[in-house]
């Protein structure tokens, strides 16, 4: 991005008719592109035969086939990727399950629920092993919350805007309802010896991946996860159980767990050194980076809608979360950040889960760039890009959470752009 096109944006927003005009949340589309319908008393074919029979799974619409996670895996290596939750064309909150995000370092591994064990052990007084029968019969507890990872939106940190759909860029992030086991049930159980701070939780996936995990975050909110959104867990998202840590990030949350171990100190896995950590200006690398800073998106419109020729009310939607607590306010900017109305939050708002928001747009043919920007029930406000490259630096690759600029062209086109 050069100064000078930055400067005719400015320009274009400031001269462009009724930039940034917000009507009120209620307001209603006046014509909502229907123009005209005839009356007819003719049957839809649907109403004259029977439907399709029953089935034991369902599956979406047929008409819905596109909806899809995007895959981007290593062609040497594919189960070591992501695949990419379509956030640009779900509503509402929750992430079906088919469409969770995932993040595999080495495939989805096939484990037997008959011989899965989970052992808890190191600074214990009774290392223990349970099996998922074992597992079953504790108390459970339901909670919904995102889990991110910490390379989501790392396509930020390029010098260009990539022109990739809402999803397919900031879409390793997904809601859901998890049910499990308080892990403190289990660890009191074990009995933890008070030189232990840490846990080494391992999966049992053929990356043997783990990673150390501060004691009280497991102690606060964590869950042994067995069920994702009323189902068991699906083999992508960590069958038959993995570990969720609400609001931190996503390779924290350990799954097909197969062991904790209690210890005095962190690990250092290569897991956590040589990836999720930030490499800062000064030139050191900042380890540990647990928690979701807070984060929003607009996903409708967005890169690869058309807004239709016919200027009126547009419903502006989308999402905020932040590994902190509850979203406390999302604002909305038509005019590239000048100026800022404040959306509407569709409730309940949850701790450390998506919240949806809405805002309609008066939408009159002009030139715009939309822009969200949420802040938490810490304070915490989301930073723009150049605020984000200043405190972070240019050479940044994971815990990207950079405010999100779609131009709106006078066409109804809609392109990525950085923000000023
Ligand atoms: N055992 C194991 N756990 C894992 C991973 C993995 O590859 N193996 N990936 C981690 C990473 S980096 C992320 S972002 C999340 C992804 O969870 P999901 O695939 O259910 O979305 O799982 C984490 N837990
Ligand atoms: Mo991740």
């Amino acid at each position: 991005m050069t100064s000078s096109s930055i400067q005719n944006r400015r320009q274009f927003l400031k001269t462009a008719a009724l930039s940034g005009v917000i009507a009120g949340s209620y307001s209603l589309p006046v014509i909502a592109g229907i123009d005209k319908f005839e009356l007819t008393d003719s049957l839809p074919d649907s109403m004259k035969t029977p439907g399709q029979d029953f089935t034991n799974y369902g599956q979406p619409s047929l008409h819905e086939q596109r909806v899809i996670r995007w895959i981007s895996a290593n062609p040497a290596a594919p189960g070591n990727g992501v695949s990419w939750t379509p956030l640009h064309d779900l509503q509402g909150t929750i992430t079906p399950n088919g469409l969770h995000y995932e993040r595999h370092h080495n495939g989805v591994p096939e484990i037997d629920p008959q011989t899965h064990t989970l052992l808890i052990d190191g600074l214990v007084e009774h290392p223990l092993s349970f099996n998922i029968a074992n597992l079953l019969r504790y108390p459970m507890k339901s909670r919904t919350c995102f889990i991110e990872c910490g390379g989501n939106s790392n396509s930020g940190w390029r010098s260009n805007p990539i022109q990739s759909q809402a999803g397919y860029a900031h879409g390793l992030v997904s809601n859901a309802e998890w049910t499990g086991i308080p892990l403190k049930l289990l660890l009191n159980e074990a009995g933890i010896k008070p030189s232990a701070k840490w846990a080494i939780a391992e999966g049992a996936d053929g990356a043997s991946l783990n990673v150390s995990i501060p004691i009280e975050k497991l102690l606060d909110d964590a869950l042994l996860a067995l069920y994702q959104n009323g189902e068991r867990l699906r083999p992508e998202n960590g069958y038959p159980i993995r570990l969720v840590l609400p609001g931190w990030e996503g390779i924290l949350n350990v799954k097909w767990l197969r062991q904790l171990r209690l210890s005095e100190h962190p690990a250092m896995t290569r897991d956590e050194t040589s990836q999720y950590t930030d490499l800062l200006p000064d030139g050191k690398a900042r380890q540990f980076s647990f928690i979701n800073d807070a984060k929003s998106l607009i996903t409708s419109p967005s890169l690869g809608m058309q807004l239709p020729d016919n200027p009126g009310i547009y419903q502006i939607s989308g999402l905020a979360w932040s590994g902190r607590g509850k979203i406390s306010r999302v604002e909305i900017s038509a005019d590239g950040g000048e100026t800022w109305v404040d959306a509407e939050l569709e409730g309940p708002i949850l701790d450390k889960a998506f919240t949806r928001f809405h805002l309609a747009w008066q939408w009159q043919g002009q030139y715009a760039i939309l822009q969200s920007r949420a802040t938490d029930e810490t304070g915490y406000v989301q930073p723009t890009r150049d605020v984000l490259l200043a405190n972070r630096g240019k050479h940044g690759f994971f815990h990207y959470n950079a405010i999100v600029s779609w131009e709106i062209t006078e066409e109804g086109d809609i392109n990525h752009v950085y923000g000023f």
